[in-house]
């Protein structure tokens, strides 16, 4: 469809029908009266939860946790089976969200969004399709998710592969057999960490390719606890998501507020004995406030995982091989296990470490280290993503002067509050690069910024203004906090994909706000009320769509 008038087809059009793109859209729609078009790639609402259906995926936040919060009735009625969802499990959560509030309507599935282009004398956007659609809209938002381009490496060998392979990203929607199989795991990242012990029960053999040790806590994971549902969490659901968008990382925990170096090598063994036995998330927020960001506090918290590595790994060898010695805890991703450490005991599973023995090739039959060639019938590649900045480049986004986004950010990604980035007005982006959200709880970021766009739209339409865009030196001054927040802390340590060092080639850079979910909101808060101050409001052409549907 083509604009045929003075108005646009639609007053915005999200990008991406997950957590963000289904929470914008009813917002938009139900509370702004707004005409909104969803484009989607896959062939269903999910996102995330859509593309990655590898064996053991599931959420390291609690279910309870990790919700839509606009709905007290939703709340109320939804009823998780698994502590820790799996993804199964959340898709359907999606899937009956996009149901009950009547989305799909406005949802086009199977349609990729191409490029991007901002119309400067019109002030609306036009967006393309690869099933040639062809729209424009007021506002472009987009909710295409931070770890959604998938990263296979580029090695040599792999189109010669005569047996199967899938990367955990865009993992096939029938079961992948494993039995009997002889089956290697490249990657030991979050989506390794949760696969292997499920491959390992089903496959023949396997065998890991680890290029860095990693630290996990142990989840902890079993059925939901029903009494502490419904006794301690529905009647007071609303006191815990207010605590948890207030929260360092959008969860309800009471934060330590003791240094490790307080007390004494007892106590803290008691404490870190204690987090480990209960597990997940709590392990790191419970124990000592500078673990994260004293390098003194940290040793004492990483050698403590070590130790526990060493206890859980019968073969010394394999032990040696699996301790984390060249990042401290937390500088990567903190990743949350069931039965990692314990599945390298077991007898049809082999560690091979390519840190010292890389790979070289895949063979036709199979995988070539430095070392030694190894067989296999299925490679499973879990081996992540081009996060926060790869999905926005895979589209031809073009702002004024035509601008491109890609060459915009070719030093690295460039925003204000991680919401807009100056020079393409009217765009949003719903957990950009400069917020908060992959370093926290995903659905409490994300609500945080469909509900700050949709009054920041609200505001722009009670005051007939036109467009609205970052001011440059806002977001270079943005850009200069988010980097000096990330320096004390030990996410400077490692080489992680917040960096984008899992890249070859990309600009390293810490691409999240390191400063705290809760503060982050304050500060959005502030910046609102104080008129929205740090972006350009243009009265101009209004570009209303001619009707809501
Ligand atoms: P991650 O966390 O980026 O992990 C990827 C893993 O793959 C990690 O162990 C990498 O080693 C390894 N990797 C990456 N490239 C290669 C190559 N070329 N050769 C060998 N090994 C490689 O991705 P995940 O999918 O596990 O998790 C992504 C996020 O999803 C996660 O953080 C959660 O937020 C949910 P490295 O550590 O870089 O040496």
């Amino acid at each position: 469809m083509a604009n045929s008038g003075k108005s646009p087809d639609f007053d915005a059009v999200v990008i991406g029908a997950g957590f963000a793109g289904l929470g914008m859209l009813r917002r938009l729609r139900e509370e702004l009266g707004m005409s909104v078009q969803v484009y989607e790639t896959g062939d269903e609402v999910g996102g995330t939860w859509y593309w990655n259906r590898y064996p053991g995926a599931r959420c390291d936040s609690e279910s309870y946790i990790y919700c839509f919060s606009f709905s007290k009735e939703l709340l109320q009625d939804w009823n998780w089976s698994g502590k820790y969802p799996e993804q199964p499990e959340i898709l359907a959560y999606l899937n009956h969200v996009a149901d009950r509030f009547d989305l799909r309507r406005n949802i086009q599935f199977n349609t990729r969004v191409t490029s991007a282009r901002f119309l400067e004398n019109a002030n609306l956007w036009e967006v393309e399709t690869d099933q040639g659609d062809r729209v424009t809209a007021q506002f472009l938002i987009t909710a295409i998710g931070c770890i959604s381009a998938g990263n296979v490496p580029d090695i040599k060998g792999l189109d010669s592969f005569q047996g199967e392979w899938y990367h955990t990203g865009s993992w096939p929607h029938d079961k992948v057999d494993f039995a009997g199989k002889r089956v290697a795991v490249i990657g030991t990242g979050s989506s390794g960490v949760q696969s292997i012990p499920v491959i390992a029960q089903q496959a023949g053999h396997l065998t890991v390719f680890q290029r860095t040790a990693q630290f996990t806590i142990p989840a902890r994971h079993g059925t939901v606890d029903r009494k502490f549902l419904e006794e301690e969490v529905k009647p007071h659901y609303a006191e815990i998501l207010e605590k948890a968008k207030w929260s360092a990382a959008g969860f309800p925990l009471d934060p330590s507020e003791r240094s490790a170096l307080e007390v004494t090598a007892e106590e803290r063994l008691e404490t870190y004995e204690a987090g480990w036995a209960k597990g997940g998330f709590g392990f790191v927020f419970g124990s000592y406030s500078d673990i994260r960001t004293d390098r003194r506090a940290n040793d004492t918290v990483s050698e403590f995982i070590r130790s526990k590595i060493r206890e859980m790994v019968k073969d010394p060898e394999t032990a040696e091989k699996l301790l984390p010695t060249d990042h401290p805890f937390g500088s990567k991703r903190t990743l949350i296990d069931t039965d990692y450490f314990d599945t390298y005991n077991r007898e049809n599973v082999e560690l091979v470490d390519i840190r010292h023995s890389p790979i070289r090739e895949i063979t036709p039959k199979g995988i070539r280290t430095e070392d030694e060639e190894y067989e296999f019938d299925i490679i499973v590649f879990a081996t992540g993503f081009d996060a926060m900045t790869g999905t926005f480049f895979k589209m031809d986004i073009r702002g004024r002067n035509d601008l491109s986004l890609k060459e915009k950010w070719s030093e690295g990604p460039k925003t204000y509050l991680g919401l807009q980035t100056a020079g393409f007005p009217n765009m949003f982006m719903i957990t950009g690069p400069g917020s908060p959200s992959v370093l926290g709880n995903m659905p409490v970021c994300i609500e945080q910024h469909i509900e700050w766009i949709a009054d920041f739209l609200q505001y722009m339409r009670e005051r007939d203004i036109g467009a609205v865009e970052a001011d440059a030196d806002a977001e270079a001054a943005w850009v200069s906090h988010v980097n000096e927040t990330a320096e004390p802390t030990m996410f400077m340590l490692a080489n992680s994909w917040y960096l984008g060092a899992n890249i070859p080639g990309k600009p390293r850079v810490f691409m999240p706000y390191a400063g705290g979910v809760g503060n982050y909101r304050k500060k959005c808060n502030e910046i609102a009320d104080n008129g929205y101050e740090g972006f350009i409001l243009d009265s101009g052409s209004r570009g209303k769509a001619a009707s809501a549907t």
